[in-house]
C-alpha cells in the first residue's frame, strides 16, 4: 500500500518537474525523502505573497493533503494477504468524520480488485423473486446518506488483562466514522418480496475470505444499508469497493465488504464466523453467539498515551464517544480516576450509531492525575468500569471490550495507559 502511494507521488513529481523544466530526478528524489504519504513535496517560499503559487492541476486533478500533515494508519505487525489490520490515528483526527484514506482496515483474505461494471449483487432465498442487481441498477434506486461509525469487535482487545497498547491509535483505532451513501435493504426487499417465514439474511463477500455473516431480518429492514459511497466519493477498495453492507451499530465483521450475495432464510446460517470466531466465551465456559450490537464506549484522545504535557496550566481534554444502541446522550470526564465526574461538552449533534466529539476544560496543577471518560447513550446504557465489565463477562472474552479507559498523567507531564 505504501509503495503504491510512493509510486503515485513520484509520478506526480516527475510530471510537475517536467512542466516546470526542473531536473525531474532531483525533484523526485527530494520528494521521496521529504513528502509524507498522501502529500507532494513543495518548496516553502520565504514570503508566499512575493511569488506565484501553483495552478490548479499541479496535484494531478485529485487533491492531496498538505505536506505538513503527516498522520498515517498504524499497521499491525507482519501484515499478510491472509490477515491484516490497520488503525485510525484518532488523536490527530479533526472533526467527527475519519478521512477515507485513514479509515481503519481489517481484511481476512486481502483486498480484491473488482471491476464495478462486472459486479453484481444477488438477492435470493426466501424471497418472492430472486434478482441480480448491477451497480447501475443499485445507483438508479432511491438512496440514503447517513453518518455511522464502524467498530471492529476486536477494538481494545489488548486491554482485558493489563494496560498493553501505548497509545490511543492502537487501543481504540479499530473505529472510524464515515458518511455512507447507498440503498436501504428495505428498498431491495420491496423489489424481491419476502416470504412470510423470512427471519435472517446472509451477507457474502467477493474476497478470498468469502466472508459470510447472518443478520436478523429485522435489523436489515430497520436500517441495513447496501453502500457504494463514502464521504462524497465511491467507497475505498479497502472499505469494500464497489459495494458493502453497513449495519449501523453492529460489530464490524457483519459489515460485509465486496458484497456480492444476500440470501434470505428462516434461520441463521451458523457460518464459522458465528459458531467459533466471533463468539464470546463466558466465565462458565459457554460461548455467547450473535453479540452483534456494540455497547456504549468513549476514549480521551487528548491527552492520551505516549503524549507529553509541556507544563501545568489550562488544557482542553478532548475525545470521542459512541454507542451501537443509538445516540450518545452524555459524556462525563474525570481527572481523579473516577472519584468525581464533570459533564463534557458535545461538539456535534448526536446522530444514531454515530460518534460524537467531546471536550472538557481542565486545569492541570502539575500533580499526578488519572483521566477517564464515560459515555451514556439514549437507551440509558452506560460505559462500565473495567472491574464492572470483568465481573459480568469474565476474562475469557476477546471481543467487545468497552470499559472506561484511563490515562495517567505523571508529574513530569508524561501520559501512559493504566488500569485505575
Ligand atoms: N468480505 C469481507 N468483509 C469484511 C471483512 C473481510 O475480511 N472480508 N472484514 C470484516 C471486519 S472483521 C471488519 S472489522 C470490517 C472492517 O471494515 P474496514 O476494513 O472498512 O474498516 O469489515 C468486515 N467485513
Ligand atoms: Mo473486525
Amino acid at each position: 500500500m505504501r509503495s503504491d502511494v510512493d509510486t503515485h507521488r513520484r509520478k506526480l513529481l516527475l510530471s510537475a518537474g517536467a512542466v516546470l523544466g526542473v531536473g525531474a530526478m532531483t525533484v523526485a528524489a527530494r520528494a521521496a525523502e521529504k513528502a509524507p504519504p498522501g502529500a507532494a513535496f513543495h518548496e516553502v517560499a520565504e514570503d508566499p505573497t512575493k511569488e506565484l503559487g501553483r495552478a490548479v492541476l499541479s496535484d494531478g486533478g485529485y487533491g492531496l493533503r498538505s505536506q505538513f500533515e503527516t498522520e498515517v494508519k498504524t499497521i499491525f505487525p507482519n501484515p499478510s494477504p491472509i490477515t491484516s489490520w490497520s488503525f485510525t490515528p484518532l488523536a490527530s483526527q479533526i472533526g467527527n468524520l475519519t478521512p477515507s484514506g485513514l479509515h481503519f482496515e481489517r481484511h481476512h483474505g486481502g483486498v480484491p480488485t473488482i471491476d464495478p461494471a462486472k459486479h453484481e449483487l444477488i438477492v435470493h432465498g426466501h424471497v418472492g423473486v430472486a434478482k441480480k442487481f448491477t451497480m447501475a441498477d443499485l445507483k438508479a434506486m432511491p438512496s440514503v446518506t447517513r453518518k455511522h461509525f464502524i467498530e471492529c469487535s476486536g477494538n481494545t482487545l489488548t486491554e482485558w488483562k493489563k494496560p498493553t497498547a501505548k497509545n490511543v491509535q492502537v487501543t481504540h483505532g479499530l473505529l472510524s466514522t464515515s458518511e455512507w451513501t447507498g440503498v436501504l435493504f428495505s428498498t431491495l426487499a420491496r423489489e424481491v418480496g419476502l416470504k412470510p417465514d423470512a427471519q435472517w439474511v446472509l451477507g457474502e463477500g467477493a474476497d478470498a475470505a468469502v466472508m459470510t455473516r447472518s443478520v436478523p431480518l429485522e435489523k436489515m429492514l430497520t436500517d441495513g444499508m447496501i453502500v457504494y459511497g463514502q464521504n462524497g466519493e465511491a467507497i475505498r477498495p479497502e472499505q469494500g469497493y464497489p459495494l458493502r453492507l453497513v449495519l449501523p451499530g453492529y460489530e464490524g465483521n457483519t459489515h460485509i465488504k465486496w458484497l456480492r450475495r444476500l440470501q434470505v432464510s428462516d434461520r441463521p446460517f451458523m457460518t464459522k464466523e458465528e459458531t467459533s470466531k466471533y463468539t464470546d466465551l463466558m466465565p462458565d465456559g459457554r460461548a455467547k453467539l450473535f453479540t452483534l450490537q456494540m455497547a456504549p464506549k468513549s476514549v480521551i484522545t487528548f491527552p492520551s498515551g505516549d503524549m507529553m504535557l509541556p507544563r501545568p496550566g489550562a488544557y482542553e481534554i478532548r475525545g470521542i464517544a459512541w454507542s451501537g444502541h443509538g445516540r450518545v446522550k452524555s459524556v462525563e470526564v474525570s481527572a481523579d480516576g473516577g472519584r468525581s465526574w464533570r459533564p463534557a461538552n458535545i461538539e456535534n449533534t448526536p446522530e444514531p450509531m454515530c460518534t460524537v466529539r467531546f471536550s472538557c476544560p481542565w486545569i492541570w496543577d502539575g500533580a499526578g492525575a488519572t483521566l477517564q471518560s464515560r459515555c451514556t447513550d439514549e437507551t440509558g446504557a452506560a460505559q462500565p468500569t473495567r472491574d464492572e465489565l470483568v465481573k459480568v463477562v469474565g476474562l475469557n472474552s476477546v471481543y467487545h471490550y468497552n470499559a472506561i479507559q484511563s490515562w495517567a498523567v505523571a508529574s513530569d507531564g508524561g501520559v501512559t495507559n493504566v488500569h485505575a
